[in-house]
């Protein structure tokens, strides 16, 4: 176990970013209790998962659990790597990506196709962090890793978007803030990891790597939580009987 020192950069990073999840979660909550159209609701019941998911992974690299130290083998020696992150991801890109496609109304198979694409980018992923194999290895599975992350964005920007193009003036263009948000975020990960300790480039240390995903994280779920619920007369509009709008 490598419980990250009381103090530095990638132990408050971690803390805060169970805080902040933590409570995202808790007003995610608080504003859907009393929602009562299902179409609303399903949008609530999946967004409010993202940041509990990421709470509890948070707590998790914050105490030590959530993170091994082994030898990576060649180029690299011994790496320390925050599993937990990947197991979050796991589950909570695939949540991101329903909400889009729910908004979109996308039809079956783009929706299997992206969640398809998003966990064999994960898994890939975290295949690479985890390798022992060295260097060159690691960098292999990260080019895997991307060519899926680049397929997927390719879909929801060309597919999804035309799927989107048939809704509503507003609805279409809550979609395209949202679709924009997940491509200007989401490419910053393997950035980040090549550049970082994962890779072994090490331009940056462990404890900047954990801050700026932190802050990617809280961006990419609690900013475009945020924005998709705070939209809800956006996709609730046509749904009858739907509950007013949750004070802010
Ligand atoms: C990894 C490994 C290296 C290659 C690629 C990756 C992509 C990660 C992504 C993560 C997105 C996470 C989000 C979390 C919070 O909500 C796994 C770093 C391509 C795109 C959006």
């Amino acid at each position: 176990m490598v419980v990250p020192e009381p103090g530095s950069l990638q132990s408050l990073s971690l803390w805060i970013g169970s805080v902040a999840m933590g409570l995202a979660a808790l007003k995610f909550l608080w504003d859907g209790w009393s929602v009562r159209d299902p179409e609303t609701q399903e949008y609530y019941v999946i967004t409010i998962f993202v940041p509990a998911i990421a709470a509890v992974s948070y707590f998790s690299m914050a105490t030590g659990f959530g993170v091994v130290s082994f030898d990576a083998g060649p180029g690299m020696g011994e790496t320390v790597i925050y599993w937990a992150r990947y197991a979050d991801w796991l589950f909570t890109t695939p949540l991101l990506l329903l909400d889009l496609c729910l908004l979109a109304e996308a039809d079956r198979n783009t929706i299997y196709t992206l969640v398809g694409l998003d966990v064999f980018m994960i898994g890939t992923g975290v295949a690479g962090a985890l390798a022992r194999e060295g260097q060159t290895i690691r960098v292999v599975w990260w080019a895997i890793s991307t060519g899926a992350l680049l397929v997927l964005l390719y879909l929801l920007f060309e597919t999804l978007s035309e799927q989107a193009s048939r809704l509503s003036a507003d609805r279409a263009s809550l979609f395209g803030r949202l679709r924009n948000l997940v491509i200007g975020l989401w490419l910053l990960y393997p950035v980040i990891w090549i550049l970082g300790t994962e890779g072994g480039v090490e331009l940056f240390g462990l404890g900047v790597e954990t801050a700026l995903f932190a802050v990617l994280d809280v961006a990419a779920k609690v900013g475009f939580g945020a924005l998709l619920l705070r939209s809800r007369e956006v996709w609730a509009s046509d749904a009858a009987g739907s509950a007013a709008p949750a004070d802010d």
